[in-house]
């Protein structure tokens, strides 16, 4: 037996019409916004630590870093030599939301163009949340299983790329990248698709050359 839970509709629409406002300033601003999500412990801080130091120096890049508690993942980003870093602590809310966004964006330096924003570890809440981002990537690591795109549609069918990382971990945990991808696709056959491993670094060019290569007109 199966019950569907739907959110208040009033809260998702108040985010709306704070995200539409965010879109507006963003394109105004021609800063390209993405928003990264993941089950907690898939490897989006680790990725991104690896990103801003390789695209630090093409690209000035401001990173705001969502967690329930804790400033560490800010910590992290900022040794990695981001431009700008905000930690935002959503004190128990699995998801941020645009008017946390809003908040922070408030406080960014003016000559950022690429804004990161890391989402609460979550597979289900974050993709409800439309953060006026440009483009929201899935990070699938290989641990979780390859059962999971099915299990978290709604992350898979709102997100437009698909890193699988941890492909590192392949022989280990049984799991070959490839079926992972051919799940994830079977969910939202239009994902962009990246295979990494952020700890040796295999993959991350690619990944990193198609996120500074992004521009407003292709959100
Ligand atoms: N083997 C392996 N471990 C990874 C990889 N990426 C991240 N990790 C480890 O996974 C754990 C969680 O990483 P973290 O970046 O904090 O995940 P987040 O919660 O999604 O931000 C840490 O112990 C990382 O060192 C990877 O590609 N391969
Ligand atoms: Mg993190």
């Amino acid at each position: 037996m199966t019950t569907t839970i739907h959110i208040d509709k009033k809260i998702l629409e108040k985010n709306e019409v704070c995200a539409e406002r965010l879109k507006k300033m963003f394109f105004a601003k021609n800063i390209v916004v993405v928003n990264f999500m993941s089950s907690p412990g898939a490897g989006k801080t680790t990725l991104l630590e690896k990103t801003i130091a390789k695209i630090s120096r093409v690209k000035k890049t401001g990173v705001i870093e969502g967690d329930i508690a804790t400033d560490g993942d800010a910590r992290r980003i900022e040794s990695a030599g981001a431009g700008w870093v905000l930690q935002i602590n959503t004190d128990g809310i699995c998801h941020l939301d645009a008017s946390m966004v809003e908040k922070a964006v408030a406080e960014m330096p003016q000559d950022i163009k690429l804004l990161i924003i890391e989402n609460v570890g979550n597979l289900v809440c974050p993709s409800g949340f439309d953060l006026g981002d440009d483009h929201k990537i899935i990070v699938g690591s290989l641990a979780e299983g390859l059962d999971k795109p099915k299990k978290y549609p709604g992350m898979y069918r709102k997100s437009d790329a698909l890193v699988v990382n941890k492909i590192d971990l392949a022989p280990y945990v049984n799991v070959d990248p490839d079926k992972f991808v051919k799940e994830a696709l079977e969910v939202n056959p239009n994902l962009r698709v990246f295979k990494t491993s952020a700890t040796t670094g295999e993959g991350l060019d690619e990944f990193c050359d198609w996120l500074t290569g992004l521009t407003k007109k292709d959100g």
